[in-house]
């Protein structure tokens, strides 16, 4: 017997209605799995519903780099300047604390097992040369981190950090460049270097690559890659292994879901 799907949502960014939708399709008895890909806040209409939800049903995520700027700004040490934020009433409320608690616990990178079948999930991506072993390394380097010391990690963390860590970077340097891969990468070089300003398909710079047409080490430990955080491809990579399901739902696209155990794609259109 088949076990239960898990299904993995794409970027929710307060489109609070879409992701009811999605989850009536995807879920209407409440009894699969269900994971995100980071980004369940700003930007969108709602993002204090998404929020109230999914605290109430314990839903899971990886960090997107939306999710640590709010927890960035209810600590109130947010140095990004973002003037189109949408997380007003996160911010004003009391619960804010509870919010932010609840997002502490969750990883960078997960390996979720669906089927027998294994798949990684983080917001941006990995970087090529990672073995399994190396992406879990960095996610722990990294929880470890932001949970001994929020305030220092998220006051530390915005950065445009591009150059691959080495043995002599120090700590604060290494999770900069860590926290842009998992949460910010799309386009880098063969030697690890990351492009941070380009959001569009292609990059004019031509030694710079989307991150997944390299050929990735974990790919020998896992079956798929699952990523978000990349609207403007529309979940395109062509690749067999690595899946993108940010389907720009907050910029009027759809919301897209993947069924972990048969790789399906469920969509809801944006009401945007
Ligand atoms: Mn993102």
């Amino acid at each position: 017997m088949k076990n239960k799907p898990t299904f993995v949502i794409g970027d929710i960014q307060g489109c609070y209605s879409e992701f009811r939708r999605l989850l009536k399709i995807i879920d209407p008895m409440k009894k699969n799995k269900i994971f995100c890909v980071g980004d369940l806040v700003n930007r969108g209409p709602y993002s204090e519903r998404v929020v109230d939800y999914v605290l109430n049903n314990k839903i899971k995520s990886v960090l997107g780099n939306h999710d640590l700027h709010m927890m960035a700004m209810i600590l109130g040490v947010h140095k990004k300047n973002d003037n189109k934020h949408t997380l007003q009433k996160i911010l004003g409320k009391n619960k804010s604390i509870k919010i932010f608690e609840y997002f502490l616990k969750f990883p960078f990178a997960k390996l979720i097992v669906s089927n027998e079948s294994k798949s990684l999930i983080t917001h941006a991506g990995v970087l090529p040369s990672w073995s399994l072993n190396n992406v879990l390394s960095a996610n722990e380097e990294l929880t470890e981190a932001l949970k001994s010391d929020p305030e220092k990690f998220l006051s530390n963390m915005y950065s445009d950090r591009r150059k691959d860590i080495s043995k002599s970077t120090n700590k604060r340097n290494r999770a900069r460049f860590l926290v842009n891969v998992f949460t910010r990468m799309r386009f880098i070089t063969k030697d690890n270097k990351l492009d941070l300003q380009t959001k569009v398909k292609t990059s004019s710079r031509e030694k710079y690559k989307p991150w997944f047409v390299y050929e990735h080490r974990c790919l020998d430990d896992v079956d798929n890659i699952v990523f978000g955080h990349w609207a403007a491809l529309n979940g395109v990579t062509n690749h067999n292994f690595i899946k993108g399901v940010d389907l720009g739902c907050v910029w009027g696209g759809s919301l897209a879901a993947i069924n972990l155990n048969d790789k399906s794609i469920i969509t809801v259109e944006s009401e945007l």
